[in-house]
């Protein structure tokens, strides 16, 4: 009998040492957003107040978890400059009072130095003409929140309970029990956060992993492979929604990826859709600006 208790013994020491080296193989062969993300950050960038400027490259666009971001496709992407921050409430105040439009509604939870929300993309378009600059292309957005890392899915960072931007998460799933939470992830915030409230990506832009939805330029094309784009990667074929990129404060789950697209028709306004603004590097301006 005591034979028998040994080998039970041993069998069991040998099935829980197969699982640790089971697990230990697959979450070794796992790069994360946040195993890429504590490295040294690398910042490459050039700042021009509230932009940095984008290295341009080539990268594979889309992924294969939906029918709406394939096929993977190789695109160039031309140096850019890109919003350090989305919008804020603040800011598009100002725009507001000069331009005598009227201010969007915006939630008692939406304070000044959060991201304006409730805002229609003609507005948006119209704000980033206001200040010199323009909407990023989807291209663009895409390019800038891989950031030259893996970060095709983002979720597999959120199942560690990491705080790495404000999706939904436990706080909200307490008011809005319905709502696709991220499991056991707590960030802080129920709605929406200040801008540059977490840390930012390699190319030291924030939020681009949370907070609010975010307006850009094209008309939302399926598969956006086919689509035509002129040099700056801008889709030029005319369609019935603008593109939003991004994950909101109300998102979580599968929703949180770089690659994901949605689209709504240009007028309509929500409580988790922002945008933030773009610029093209235009190269004796820079150099000049830079003496
Ligand atoms: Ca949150
Ligand atoms: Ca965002």
């Amino acid at each position: 009998m005591k034979k028998v208790f040994k080998y039970f013994v041993l069998s069991l020491n040998f099935v829980f040492l197969l699982a640790c080296s089971v697990l230990k193989t697959s979450s070794s062969d796992v790069v994360t957003y946040s195993e890429k993300f504590d490295e040294d950050i690398d910042f490459v960038f050039n700042q021009e107040g509230d932009m940095v400027l984008i290295p341009g490259g080539t990268i594979d666009i889309g992924s294969r978890f939906s029918d709406t971001e394939k096929p993977i496709h190789n695109v160039q992407i031309r140096k850019f400059f890109l919003d350090k921050y989305e919008v804020t409430v603040a800011q598009f105040k100002e725009f507001c009072r000069i331009t005598r439009r009227v201010m969007p509604k915006q939630p008692g939870w939406n304070y000044d130095n959060h991201p304006v929300v409730n805002v229609k993309w003609e507005d948006a378009k119209a704000y980033a003409e206001w200040v010199g600059k323009r909407l990023p292309t989807e291209l663009e957005w895409e390019y800038a929140a891989k950031s030259g890392t893996p970060q095709e899915y983002h979720y597999i960072s959120y199942q560690g309970k990491r705080t790495l931007g404000n999706v939904a998460d436990e706080s909200l799933r307490k008011i809005k029990f319905h709502y696709p939470a991220v499991d056991g992830y707590n960030d802080g915030f129920v709605y929406t956060s200040p801008v540059g409230s977490f840390k930012p990506n390699k190319y030291g832009v924030y939020d681009l992993d949370g907070n609010v939805l975010e307006w850009c330029e094209d008309w939302y094309i399926v598969p956006y492979v086919t689509a035509k784009v002129d040099q700056q990667n801008k889709i030029v074929d005319a369609g019935r929604y603008r593109v939003i990129r991004g994950v909101s404060w109300n998102r979580g789950r599968n929703y949180i990826r770089s690659t994901f697209r949605t689209y709504y028709p240009p007028a309509v306004e929500y409580d988790f859709v922002g945008f933030r603004c773009a610029k093209d590097f235009v190269e004796s301006t820079y150099a000049s600006n830079k003496k």
